[in-house]
């Protein structure tokens, strides 16, 4: 593999070998397909890319602001995010239209993979497309 280049495959294979995302549960999948979306999007500007690739800067930059994201919603920095946290971070986007304890109930639904009440980064990587539109 050329070391300035990793593909979101490359990606993929590295984060089950190292066990933070799994074939049986579905976690690859997901976080290949979220992982896919993103990749053949951005470039690091922001811009739409050409290909599917990232060099090593593009990653370190891509998967940064993802964590920053990640972190919006993780409202007292616990490192989790819990019900509370998205409840609360639902409800300082000011949109009272909503039913916002409903949304929160399915956007755990849908998250929290192995239902222990917290989204790990992990579980809102895998669920980011459909978390976006949600929030
Ligand atoms: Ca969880």
């Amino acid at each position: 593999m050329d070391p300035l280049h990793i593909s979101p495959q490359n990606i993929v294979e590295h984060f089950c070998a190292i066990g933070l995302i799994r074939a049986h549960d579905g976690t690859q999948h997901d976080f290949a397909r979220t992982l896919a979306k993103f990749t053949k999007k951005f470039d690091d500007k922001g811009k739409l890319k050409r290909g599917g690739h990232y060099n090593e800067d593009e990653f370190v930059k891509f998967w940064f602001n993802t964590h920053k994201f990640y972190n919006k919603y993780d409202v007292n920095n616990s490192g989790a995010i819990t019900r509370a946290d998205f409840l609360q971070s639902l409800k300082d986007t000011n949109r009272s239209d909503m039913d916002t304890d409903e949304k929160v109930s399915e956007i755990f639904n849908i998250a929290d993979r192995n239902r222990d009440g917290i989204i790990d980064f992990i579980e809102f990587f895998c669920r980011l497309p459909q978390i976006l539109n949600w929030a």
